[in-house]
């Protein structure tokens, strides 16, 4: 078997890639760990920046993403019981952001990469990537029980946190930096009518929490926890019961409860590597890079490494240069460390770390009373949560 670029991964990022190279012409392979169903029934993202809703029309799947994506114009932070819009819109010039949920564009993507018939393997084992420091990469599985070996000109290591493209890679050759917080996100997913029209971003006495939605009918809460809790442990009732001692009254009023569709726990992390390219190998995504979801950045910031990465392999086959392939890691790099530092920045604004004692506590104070206070620091908050210009900074 051939192809001129190898996905390992059927998330957005490989998804997304393969839709991009098809639309011009290049050739790829998507093989994924996991069965169609099972990536479909992951609960992840669910805010999508103009960036990335761009690219998705440029794939030419945005259709439903426009008919049922709902468009927010700002959000509310929630801090001493008293609510704080930031008026995004207002504050960047008319920018605004999708809520439209990850599970829905992966939906989308799948589809059309199956209308199109192109190839796809799911539920593949023994995943290896080979020789990607030569010019002769290839990629070994096994599929239904039969050992492939799909030879290509490129590898895209799009295959998330705990994929195999990253763990190949020789340890000296690659440089990582991690931040683990010590505390997750208890995530509750439902059938009820969300608890207001924005989402509401909550800093209470009991640590933070996370008023989000998918849609008019589907809400998406979160609270914080201790590293240490089980999901086993949080019933239905105790869910609800603790996120609302962290609203403020008329959210405490108007919340709707229901039983939960899913319950998880996501450790927090901010991680990035560095180089994001190894010979013909190149990571894009999860696979490379991971943030704290407080700043709504994971998926966007996979988006953007896609277009660089789709536009690298598009120029290589049309017009025979290396340039886009050999500047991808850098010019990526500079917007995931954009990413990592503002949701590293808004999520230690925005829990309780009892473990820095008082005077964490104080600065964080401080920093609230100030930001909430001068139209630049809201401004702060805006612009980087609508997402940098691609452009910023060159
Ligand atoms: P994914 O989605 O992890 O997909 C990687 C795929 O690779 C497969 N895989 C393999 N395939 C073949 N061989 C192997 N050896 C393989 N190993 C793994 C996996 O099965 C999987 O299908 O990575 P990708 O595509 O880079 O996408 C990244 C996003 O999923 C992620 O950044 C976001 O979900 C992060 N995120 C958010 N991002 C936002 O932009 N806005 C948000 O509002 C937002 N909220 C969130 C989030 C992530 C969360 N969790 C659970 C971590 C909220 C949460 C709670
Ligand atoms: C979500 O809806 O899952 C979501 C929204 C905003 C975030 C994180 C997660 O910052």
């Amino acid at each position: 078997m051939r192809t001129q670029v190898a996905i390992i991964g059927a998330g957005p990022s490989g998804l997304l890639l393969g839709q991009l190279l098809h639309k011009a012409g290049v050739d790829a392979v998507i093989i994924e760990r996991q069965s169609a169903e099972y990536v479909l029934s992951r609960i992840r993202a669910g805010i999508l920046e103009q960036v990335t809703a761009d690219l998705l029309d440029e794939a030419g799947v945005g259709e439903r993403m426009h008919q049922e994506g709902l468009v927010h114009g700002g959000f509310d932070l929630l801090w001493h019981n008293q609510r704080n819009r930031i008026d995004l819109e207002r504050l960047t010039g008319g920018k605004k952001v999708i809520c439209y949920g990850q599970t829905e564009v992966t939906r989308d993507l799948m589809e059309a990469r199956q209308a199109a018939g192109l190839p796809s393997y799911y539920s593949a084992s023994e995943v290896a990537v080979h020789d990607f420091d030569s010019a002769r990469p290839s990629v070994s599985f096994v599929h239904e029980g039969v050992r492939h070996t799909l030879e290509c000109d490129f590898i895209a290591g799009c295959d998330g946190f705990h994929g195999v493209c990253r763990a190949s890679v020789p340890r000296a050759a690659i440089r990582e930096f991690e931040r683990v917080y010590p505390f997750g996100w208890l995530g509750l997913l439902s059938d009820t009518p969300p608890v207001h029209h924005e989402l509401i971003y909550i800093n209470s006495p009991r640590g933070f929490a996370l008023c989000s939605q998918r849609s008019l009918t589907r809400s998406r809460y979160y609270v914080q926890v201790p590293l240490s809790e089980k999901v086993e442990n949080w019933s239905d009732e105790r869910f609800w019961n603790e996120l609302r001692a962290r609203l403020d009254e008329p959210a405490r009023e108007s919340l709707v409860t229901g039983p939960s569709l899913e319950k998880s726990i996501a450790p927090l992390r901010s991680f990035v590597t560095e180089p994001l390219r190894f010979g013909r190998m190149f990571l894009a995504g999860d696979a490379g890079h991971i943030v704290p979801p407080t700043g709504a950045k994971g998926l966007n910031l996979a988006a953007s490494d896609v277009k660089y990465l789709s536009a690298a392999f598009i120029e290589y086959y049309s017009e025979h240069s290396e340039a886009g392939l050999d500047g991808y890691s850098a010019r990526c790099l500079k917007r995931i460390w954009r990413g990592e530092r503002f949701s590293w920045w808004f999520t230690q604004l925005m829990h309780e770390f009892p473990e820095q004692g008082e005077i964490h506590a104080r600065f964080q104070e401080a920093e609230l009373e100030y930001l909430l206070h001068s139209e630049a620091g809201q401004r702060t908050i805006a612009e980087n949560y609508v997402g940098l210009p691609l452009d910023f900074g060159s």
